[in-house]
């Protein structure tokens, strides 16, 4: 084949939930162009702009492509060996010295798109044997796992809603037109969502903004921010008092009816209506509607989680949709049952060891641990209170919480003072500034992809798999390769440089303690792979369909597993192989949005947005996505802007009343799309820091809305940020 020929090349893009297949032409090392793999079994030809921006991406020369040391304040490029030989030289000495706790780490987003950061990240976290672990599932959906845990037994037990058959969906506090899905793998939405209506469904959306997806909507419905829990519990009250509890898969094996009955008496829709904004025939009608509509899910996220009852409202949703009958029923939510990975496809099914949550708490606020994790809310302060177990070093992957976590300036300043400071990621943005060594990774074109969380939470069941478009640079290490031989230098191994060797000798001791006996006809099986394909083969040999990575590469267009079938029996990893319905922690909750209830509305609050070609704090530097108009402006209704003597296109100071954070000077644009006395603005703005390499991007950097928010708000179950619904001041700047 010439250098000169196309090629087609079949890709997964690694950028968000929706996972969609795409087709990438090249040209030897050239993109030639993106589009969508219109065979492909799961995605049908979908994509958006931010698929188109891989190319932007990965010709980006402002996208790193050596490792950077920090010497006298100044970023210098560095050969791979230098780079590890200046971590082995002061990482080791700090957590000899000060306890493997003097070590944090934070994991970002783009995390759980990567196949090798993904399945090696847990070997460092287990080499470092650190508690400091933060993730941004405390920025987003850790209500989500709370509850899949406390009703499931799984964390990542995650229904979704059954898209394909419904007839009524209501959507709260999400805008998958504009984020393409969260917690819901659902390339196309906006076809899906069509396709519903036209065989006579609605689609229903609670959303304080008229966001993309409410316009698609049958009926859209303003919610004051925060008070979703309140809509839901005066759904709720009205099942009970209608007596529309009915049937359905789940509810012989619900426990705690009873109890739920009683807990829900006060909230009655007169009274719940008042603090959440949504007129109480409303309430009520939704609640009939959902009992009476044989096919209805109710579906919420980021608008939902990320609020102080985060988790009550995500319990309420799943609750609601078990009594009237939905849960585990096509048309209503489903389980989707993954290929690989997933911990409901292993062990004894139908009962588990469920889970546990506070097996320890953070040293400064006492914040309880989630699922390994802590908030990380916590991490400035767990940097800079001096004690036994401070974080004194850091290590970061592929996150940018400087712009991603409330309280960004006060988090830059205590990475300023940290004592070491790693980063995996493939800017000098804002966060990897403060770093003393940068670790790039390859493009995504030049890395392989299959999802590991994404199947288990999808709109059908299926597994593919994509091969690398190009070669990595010569040199270029793969991130599980930089991953392993970071975790051998925490752990002193005496010849940490050969990732291979240790990857041999870690796999052979796990298949041995995994499989006993078996251990030699598993190894055989898997001869001929290495790193993270032979993880992937052998959880799919092991998986609940019992394929192999050979039958998924062969798969050009993906291998259907068909759609989503009832599962509940089986999935359930409770210790009592029931639901219960009424957790105690819950049934506190409770009595907190009781007390709460009588609240007054603040005269003015802030939510955030997701816009289509914007993803979280990274992708503004692509050209593909730059263009247009000005995406970071504050939207404001009109009766806010007169009643603050603002004009379209003025720029506004925005401040808190309680002083805490920074205030910030935005560009407004006056809109009935937001409710009165709420404003919007997006997060993952603000790239006017020094010293960083993002050139498009800091033309026109934006404002961080997380230099505004506090790191002391939130949801105390979840340890999950409050980044909705928080009052603010506003006037001409
Ligand atoms: N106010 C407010 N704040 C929010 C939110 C909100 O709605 N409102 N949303 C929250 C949510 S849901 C999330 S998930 C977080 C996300 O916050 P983060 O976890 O900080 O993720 P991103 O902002 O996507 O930044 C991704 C980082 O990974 C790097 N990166 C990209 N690709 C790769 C790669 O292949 N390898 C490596 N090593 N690095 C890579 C990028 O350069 C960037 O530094 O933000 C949260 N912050
Ligand atoms: N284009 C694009 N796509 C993305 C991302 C991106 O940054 N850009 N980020 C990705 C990530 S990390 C995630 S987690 C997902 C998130 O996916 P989604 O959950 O769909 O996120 P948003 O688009 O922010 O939608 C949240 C909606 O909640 C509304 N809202 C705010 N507060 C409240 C409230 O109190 N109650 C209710 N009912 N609604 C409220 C907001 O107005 C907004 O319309 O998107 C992913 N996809
Ligand atoms: S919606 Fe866009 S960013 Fe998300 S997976 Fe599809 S093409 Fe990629
Ligand atoms: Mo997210």
């Amino acid at each position: 084949m010439s250098e000169t020929s196309l090629q087609t090349h079949h890709r997964i893009c690694p950028l968000c939930e929706a996972c969609c297949g795409l087709e990438v032409q090249t040209q030897g090392d050239q993109v030639i162009r993106v589009r969508g793999h219109a065979s492909d079994i799961f995605s049908h030809g979908y994509l958006c702009p931010k698929g188109v921006a891989l190319k932007d991406l990965h010709e980006d020369p402002d996208r790193l492509r050596a490792p950077l040391i920090k010497r006298n304040g100044v970023f210098h490029e560095a050969s791979w060996d230098e780079a590890f030989a200046e971590i082995e030289r002061r990482l080791p000495p700090l957590i000899a010295q000060h306890g493997r706790n003097a070590v944090g780490v934070v994991a970002g987003n783009p995390t759980s798109h990567k196949l090798g950061l993904m399945l090696y990240y847990p070997r460092l976290l287990k080499a470092l044997g650190t508690r400091n672990i933060f993730s941004a599932a405390t920025l987003d959906q850790m209500p989500r796992h709370v509850v899949s845990g406390l009703l499931y037994g799984h964390w990542m037990s995650v229904p979704v809603p059954d898209i394909a058959r419904t007839d009524w969906l209501l959507v709260l506090g999400a805008n998958p037109v504009a984020s393409n899905g969260s917690m819901w793998t659902v390339p196309d939405f906006r076809g899906k969502a069509r396709a519903m209506q036209a065989r006579g469904g609605r689609l229903i959306v609670i959303d304080p903004r008229r966001s993309e997806t409410a316009a698609l909507a049958d009926e859209h419905h303003f919610i004051r921010p925060g008070a979703d829990a309140w809509l839901l519990l005066g759904m709720l009250h009205h099942l009970f008092a209608k007596d529309l509890v009915t049937g359905g898969a789940a509810t012989s094996l619900v426990d705690g009816l009873a109890h739920l009955k009683d807990a829900v008496q006060p909230f009655t829709p007169a009274r719940t209506a008042l603090r959440c904004g949504v007129p109480a025939e409303t309430i009520q009608r939704l609640a009939t509607e959902l009992a009476s509509t044989p096919r209805a899910a109710l579906y919420g996220r980021i608008g939902t989680c990320t609020q102080r009852f985060g988790t009550l409202s995500t319990w309420l949703i799943d609750v609601l949709n078990i009594l009237t009958g939905h849960l585990d029923q096509p048309g209503g939510t489903m389980f989707p049952k993954a290929a690989a990975f997933a911990a409901n496809t292993q062990g004894k099914p139908g009962s588990g060891r469920g889970v546990v949550t506070g097996r320890f708490a953070t040293r400064v606020s006492q914040a309880p641990e989630v699922m390994g994790e802590v908030p990380i809310t916590c991490l400035a302060e767990e940097i800079e209170t001096p004690g036994e177990g401070q974080v004194r070093a850091l290590i970061t992957l592929a996150t940018n919480p400087v712009l991603s976590s409330p309280n960004g300036a006060r988090l830059a300043r205590a990475l300023d003072g940290l004592e070491f400071m790693v980063s995996m990621d493939i800017y000098l943005n804002e966060t990897t500034r403060h770093a003393d060594v940068i670790l790039p990774g390859p493009s995504p074109l030049e890395d392989l992809h299959y999802d590991v969380p994404y199947p288990q939470m999808s709109w059908m069941n299926h597994a593919r798999f994509s091969a690398p478009v190009f070669a990595r640079a010569a040199g270029q290490p793969a991130e599980w390769e930089t991953l392993l031989r970071l975790a051998a230098i925490a752990q002193g191994l005496a010849t940490p440089h050969d990732a291979r060797a240790i990857d041999e000798q870690l796999f052979t001791e796990d298949v041995r303690r995994q499989f006993g006996d078996q251990a030699p006809a598993v190894l055989r099986a898997s001869a001929g792979l290495h790193g993270p394909e032979r993880l992937l083969d052998l959880a799919l040999r092991h998986g609940p369909y019992q394929l192999d990575l050979a039958r998924v590469k062969a798969a050009e267009d993906g291998l259907d597993l068909g759609p989503l079938m009832p599962r509940l029996h089986e999935l359930l990893r409770t210790p009592t192989g029931r639901i219960d319905l009424a957790p105690s922690d819950l049934l506190a909750e409770l009595e907190h949005a009781r007390h709460s209830m009588q609240e007054n509305a603040p005269s003015l609050v802030i939510i955030g947005r997701r816009d289509v070609r914007s993803n979280n704090s990274w992708m503004h530097n692509l050209p593909t996505l730059e263009k247009g108009p000005m995406r970071c402006t504050l939207l404001v209704h009109p009766n806010d802007a007169a009643r603050h003597s603002l004009v379209a296109g003025a720029q506004a100071r925005l401040r808190r009343p309680d002083g805490q954070g920074e205030s910030l000077t935005v560009e407004v644009t006056i809109t009935d799309e937001v409710m009165p006395g709420v404003v919007s603005l997006p997060h993952g703005w603000g790239h006017d820091a020094p010293g960083i390499r993002l050139t498009l991007a800091g033309r026109r950097p934006g404002v961080n809305l997380n230099a505004l928010l506090a790191d002391t708000e939130r949801d105390p179950l979840s340890g999950n940020a409050v980044l909705s619904g928080i009052e603010v001041q506003l006037e001409p700047a």
